[in-house]
C-alpha cells in the first residue's frame, strides 16, 4: 500500500478529528525521522495507519486477538490496548502491508515495548507530542525529542508519565507497558544493545 491510498483509508474509516490526528502523527513522525535519521516513508505509513482500528468493534477484536495467537493477556484489556496489535493484523491480511517494521510500529504505537526498531520508537513517540496534543508537560517531552538528541530518554519519559497516570486512575498496566518503561530507563547500568 502507497501513502496516499493509505491515507483515503483512514479517511474513509475514521471521524475528521482521528483522521487530523493520525496526518499530524505521520507529519511528526517524518520530521523526527529526518532528526533521527530514520526512514520517513515507513514513518510515515505508519503514522497514518496506527489509529485505523481505534474505533473497532471490540468483539471483533477479541477474535482477531484469538484468531491470530495474539498475547492472550490482550483480552483483559479494552479497545485502548487492542486497536494497535489489531490494526497490524489487519493491515497485513487484508491490505498487503507487509513491511515488518511499519507492522511493528503500528502495533505497538500504544505501549511501546523493550527493544523498539526505530521506526517504532519514531511513531511511539509523534503519537505523543503531535502538535494537536495537550497533555499537561507535553512541552517538556518535545523539547527532549527535537532538541535534546534521544529517542530512548524521550520513550522513558512518555513511558514513566503515562504509568504514573495508569496507576494514579487504579487502570491496570499491560505487559508490554511496563517492559518498556524498564528497558528505556536510563538510570539503569545496563548497557542497551540497540
Ligand atoms: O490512540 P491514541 O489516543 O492516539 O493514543 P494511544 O494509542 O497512545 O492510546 C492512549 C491511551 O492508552 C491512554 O488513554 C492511555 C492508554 N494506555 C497506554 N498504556 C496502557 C494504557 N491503558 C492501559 N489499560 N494499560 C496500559 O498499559
Ligand atoms: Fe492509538
Ligand atoms: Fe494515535
Amino acid at each position: 500500500m502507497n501513502i496516499n491510498q493509505a491515507v483515503e483509508l483512514v479517511k474513509e474509516k475514521l471521524p475528521k478529528k482521528r483522521f487530523d490526528h493520525s496526518v499530524r502523527v505521520a507529519e511528526t513522525a517524518v520530521k523526527l525521522a529526518e532528526i533521527y535519521d530514520g526512514d520517513k516513508s515507513k514513518a510515515e505509513l505508519a503514522g497514518i495507519l496506527h489509529d485505523y482500528s481505534k474505533y473497532d468493534d471490540l468483539g471483533k477484536m477479541y477474535q482477531i486477538v484469538t484468531k491470530h495467537e495474539l498475547d492472550s493477556n490482550l483480552l483483559s484489556y479494552g479497545s485502548e490496548i487492542l486497536h494497535g496489535p489489531v490494526c497490524a493484523v489487519i493491515m497485513k491480511e487484508h491490505y498487503g502491508v507487509d513491511d515488518e517494521e511499519v507492522l511493528l510500529a503500528i502495533k505497538n504505537h500504544t505501549t511501546g515495548r523493550a527493544h523498539m526498531t526505530k521506526t517504532e520508537k519514531l511513531v511511539f513517540i509523534a503519537d505523543y507530542i503531535e502538535p494537536g496534543r495537550q497533555t499537561p508537560g507535553v512541552e517538556e517531552i518535545r523539547d527532549l525529542a527535537y532538541n535534546q538528541g534521544s529517542l530512548d530518554k524521550t520513550i522513558y519519559e512518555i513511558s514513566k508519565r503515562t504509568v504514573l497516570y495508569l496507576i494514579n486512575k487504579d487502570i491496570n498496566v499491560y505487559d508490554a507497558t511496563i517492559a518498556c518503561l524498564n528497558y528505556y530507563n536510563y538510570s539503569d547500568e545496563r548497557v542497551k544493545d540497540d
